[in-house]
C-alpha cells in the first residue's frame, strides 16, 4: 500500500514537471525527402536525421527541394492558447543566414477522431506568400531517378520540366532504395503549397534568397533562450526565442477559408519552393527543432503586417501589376487599404495599384497602411525605359498568332519563365522554362492580356 502511493505521488510530480518544461518534438511520423544536395548524406539528408529533431532544437533534417515534408508531432497537444505571446503556439527552428531563406510550408492536423494516428485533416497555416496570385495550392511535382549522380530530372502538373541542378557527382540526390525503401527507385510524386519565392541571381557571389513575411520554416534566425517565449513575426527584428513562429489561427481550408483549431496534435513541414539558385544548389529547408509556446499574456507588440510581393532589379514595362496584402494577428484582413509613394516622384501608382512612370532611375516605393500608418513597407527598383504594351521586343522575343484563340507559341523565349496576366494583373498561366511548344490559352475569356518574358511584356489578344 505504502509503495503504491508513493507510486501515485511521483507519478502526479513527473506530470507536473512535464506539463511545465518546455515541450519539444517527441515523435517523428514520417520524413519524405524531395531530391537534393544533402539527401543520402550524414547528418543531414538520412532517415536518421529525422529522429535528430525530437528533444531539442538542435537537430539536423533536410527536406529537399519542393515537396520534400517530415510529420512530427510533440508528446502533448499544442493548444492555440489566447494568452501565448502575439497568439503564437509553436517556433520551428532552421538554419537561415542573411537573405538566405529556404521556405518551408506548415500544416497542422487535428487528431479529430481521437485514434493518436495522424490520418485526420491537415491545414495549412497560411503566411505572407499563400495569396500571392502566382502561389499554387495544389502543386505536384514528380522526380526521376536519373540512376547516375547527376542532374535530377522534374515534370510538374501544369505541363512544366525541369532538373534540379547537381553541383557534383560524389553523390545521388534521388533518395536511394536502400535508405528509402518506401520511394520507388524510377520516379515519385510529391505535392504541396508552392510559392514562387525571391531569389536574386544577379551578383554571383552573393547570391540571395530573400526571406518571405511571415509563416514559412527556415526564414528568420534564432533568437535567445529560453525557447517557449517566441518571436513576433509581425516585426522585422528578433524578439525573444527569434526562429519561425506559427500561430494555429493562421490555420486554412481547402477552399481558403479560415478555421478555427482549439488545439492540434501533428505538424508537417513541406519545403515550399522549387528553384535553383546558382552554384549553392537548389532550395532546400533545413529543420533543428521546434517548441511549443507558454502562455503569457504580459508580451505584447503590433499585430499589424503589410506584405508587398517582391519587385525584380528592374522594371522595364507597364503598367506594372504592384500585390500587396494587410494581416491582422497573421489573418489577411481585406477590408484594409494602402497609400503609396514613390521617391523620387518619377513613377505613379493608380487605385489599381498599377505602376506607370515617365523616367529612368532607381525609386523607392512604399505603402502605409491608412488605418495605422506605423506599418509600412519600402522596395526598391530600378525603373527602365521602355515601352507600354508592345508586340514585339528589342529581344525578338513575339507572340504568334496574335490574336490568338487556342493556342500560342512565344517565339525566341526558350527556356524563359512566362507568366500571363489578365488586365487586372491576376497571373492566370505560369510556364516555367519554356520548352518552345504551343501554349493552351483556350481556356481563358476573350480580351487582353499581358505576356510577361522574363522582363519583357507583351500584349497578347485572346479571341
Ligand atoms: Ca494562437
Ligand atoms: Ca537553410
Ligand atoms: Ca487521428
Ligand atoms: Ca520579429
Amino acid at each position: 500500500m505504502m509503495q503504491k502511493v508513493t507510486y501515485i505521488v511521483m507519478t502526479i510530480f513527473i506530470l507536473s514537471a512535464i506539463s511545465t518544461r518546455a515541450q519539444y518534438i517527441s515523435k517523428i511520423w514520417e520524413y519524405k525527402p524531395a531530391p537534393g544536395q544533402f539527401i543520402n548524406s550524414a547528418p543531414w539528408g538520412c532517415p536518421y536525421s529525422a529522429n535528430t529533431l525530437i528533444g531539442g532544437t538542435n537537430g539536423t533534417l533536410s527536406l529537399g527541394s519542393f515537396g520534400g515534408y517530415v510529420v512530427f508531432s510533440f508528446e502533448n497537444p499544442v493548444e492555440n492558447d489566447d494568452a501565448n505571446p502575439y497568439g503564437i503556439d509553436f517556433t520551428i527552428f532552421g538554419n537561415p543566414l542573411t537573405d538566405w531563406s529556404e521556405p518551408a510550408a506548415v500544416f497542422v492536423m487535428k487528431d479529430d477522431n481521437g485514434n493518436g494516428l495522424p490520418d485526420d485533416t491537415w491545414y495549412e497555416l497560411a503566411g505572407s506568400d499563400y495569396f500571392f496570385t502566382c502561389s499554387i495550392h495544389d502543386y505536384e511535382v514528380t522526380y526521376t531517378n536519373p540512376n547516375a549522380n547527376s542532374d535530377i530530372p522534374w515534370s510538374d502538373n501544369y505541363s512544366n520540366s525541369g532538373v534540379i541542378t547537381a553541383l557534383s557527382d560524389i553523390h545521388p540526390y534521388y533518395p536511394v532504395a536502400d535508405s528509402f525503401p518506401e520511394i520507388n527507385n524510377n520516379s515519385y510524386s510529391l505535392n504541396g503549397s508552392y510559392i514562387v519565392g525571391a531569389i536574386d541571381l544577379s551578383v554571383p557571389y552573393n547570391i540571395r534568397s530573400y526571406k518571405r513575411g511571415f509563416g514559412y520554416v527556415d526564414n528568420n534566425f534564432r533568437g535567445v533562450a529560453p525557447y517557449t517565449i517566441p518571436d513576433n513575426p509581425y516585426t522585422e527584428e528578433t524578439e525573444n526565442s527569434g526562429g519561425d513562429a506559427f500561430d494555429i489561427s493562421w490555420a486554412i481550408d481547402e477552399n481558403g477559408n479560415y478555421v478555427d483549431l482549439d488545439m492540434i496534435h501533428f505538424v508537417k513541414v513541406q519545403s515550399a519552393m522549387l528553384a535553383n539558385a546558382g552554384w549553392l544548389g537548389e532550395i532546400s529547408t533545413e529543420i533543428t527543432g521546434a517548441v511549443d509556446v507558454a502562455p503569457d499574456n504580459s508580451i505584447t507588440g503590433n499585430l499589424d503586417m503589410l506584405v508587398l510581393k517582391d519587385l525584380p532589379d528592374t522594371i522595364s514595362y507597364y503598367p506594372y501589376y504592384l500585390e500587396y496584402f494587410c494581416f491582422h494577428s497573421g489573418r489577411l484582413d481585406e477590408t484594409e487599404t494602402v497609400t503609396w509613394t514613390v521617391s523620387p516622384d518619377i513613377a505613379k501608382i493608380d487605385e489599381q495599384d498599377r505602376l506607370t512612370f515617365h523616367d529612368e532611375g532607381a525609386v523607392q516605393i512604399t505603402a502605409t497602411l491608412d488605418s495605422n500608418p506605423e506599418i509600412t513597407k519600402t522596395v526598391s527598383t530600378f525603373l527602365k525605359r521602355c515601352c507600354s504594351g508592345i508586340s514585339s521586343t528589342d529581344n525578338n522575343i513575339s507572340v504568334f498568332p496574335n490574336p490568338a484563340q487556342d493556342f500560342v507559341t512565344i517565339q525566341n523565349a526558350e527556356d524563359s519563365d512566362i507568366a500571363i496576366f489578365d488586365l487586372s494583373g491576376r497571373c492566370v498561366i505560369n510556364v516555367r522554362n519554356y520548352s518552345g511548344e504551343s501554349i493552351d490559352i483556350s481556356a481563358l475569356k476573350a480580351g487582353m492580356f499581358f505576356v510577361k518574358v522574363g522582363e519583357e511584356i507583351i500584349k497578347l489578344v485572346k479571341k
